[in-house]
């Protein structure tokens, strides 16, 4: 399957219910984007001070509610969007996400992810499984949002293309939802093969402009690449889900940095 960049609403939303994502090239205005970029670096530089020498594992289990890491160098610090000072449901992205999640989807967290130079690939992973045997349409969408130019050396987000709908566990019982869900090294695309032969998922990833976006079904297998530059990459991420569905998988531990 061949990923193609879409331009209008119709095609991206297909694009996101055939490939599990969609670029949206040049989406948010210069200024939205600087403000996105300022407030990360300034929340994640207090974080990281508050943090300290205090050494913490991969995973939101071995993390801090203010902070995650997601893997080694790879930083998930959350930023709400009163932080950021936009009112979500104004972001040029609002209309594709009611499109798929309905008028009363709700905004699940937010945040920025910065991978320091030299921090290498992740593990394939999902972000959240799938809830019945049969294919269902997405329970949860992420945005989001490259703060500076993101080249292939800085490591954009890679994708298992069409994943979303063959990392169902329920479905295939030879997948075991942790090693989806968290950073496991025997977890790839090719695990998605349920015949001899089906193909191997394409992988795509792809340089990016500041400002410009991603938009992802959470289910769907992906990763951050390895930021082989001397910069820090900074991504902002806005994730939403329908009504009443209760996220799990993200943010798991309950200590904060400021009690212990
Ligand atoms: O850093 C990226 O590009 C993706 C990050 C990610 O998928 C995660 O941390 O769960």
């Amino acid at each position: 399957m061949q990923h193609t960049r879409q331009q209008n609403n119709e095609s991206i939303l297909q694009q996101l219910e055939t490939d599990g994502f969609s670029y949206l090239d040049n989406f948010c205005e210069p200024a939205l984007t600087t403000q996105l970029l300022s407030v990360s670096r300034e929340i994640t530089a207090d974080i990281k001070r508050t943090l300290g020498k205090r050494q913490i594992g991969v995973g939101s289990r071995a993390g801090y509610r203010e902070i995650v890491q997601r893997s080694p160098g790879r930083w998930d610090v959350p930023i709400t969007p009163e932080q950021f000072s936009v009112d979500h449901t104004r972001m040029p992205w609002w209309p594709l996400i009611t499109a798929v999640l309905g008028e009363n989807a709700e905004h699940a967290f937010s945040g920025v992810v910065t991978s320091e130079p030299g921090s290498d690939e992740q593990f394939w992973h999902i972000d959240s499984p799938h809830e019945t045997v049969e294919h269902a349409s997405a329970h949860a969408i992420n945005l989001f949002v490259a703060l500076t130019d993101i080249p292939m050396l800085m490591g954009p987000t890679e994708f298992a293309c069409g994943s979303h709908r063959l990392t169902n566990h329920l479905f295939n019982p030879a997948l075991a939802v942790d090693q989806l869900l968290y950073q496991h090294t025997n977890t790839s695309p090719a695990m998605l093969k349920t015949a001899p032969e089906q193909a191997t998922p394409v992988r795509h990833s792809s340089a990016v402009s500041a400002g410009s976006c991603l938009i992802f079904d959470d289910r769907i297998m992906h990763r951050g690449l390895a930021n082989q530059t001397s910069k820090t990459r900074h991504l902002a991420y806005f994730s939403y889900k329908r009504q009443g569905y209760l996220p799990y998988t993200h943010f798991e531990s309950t200590r904060s940095l400021f009690k212990s």
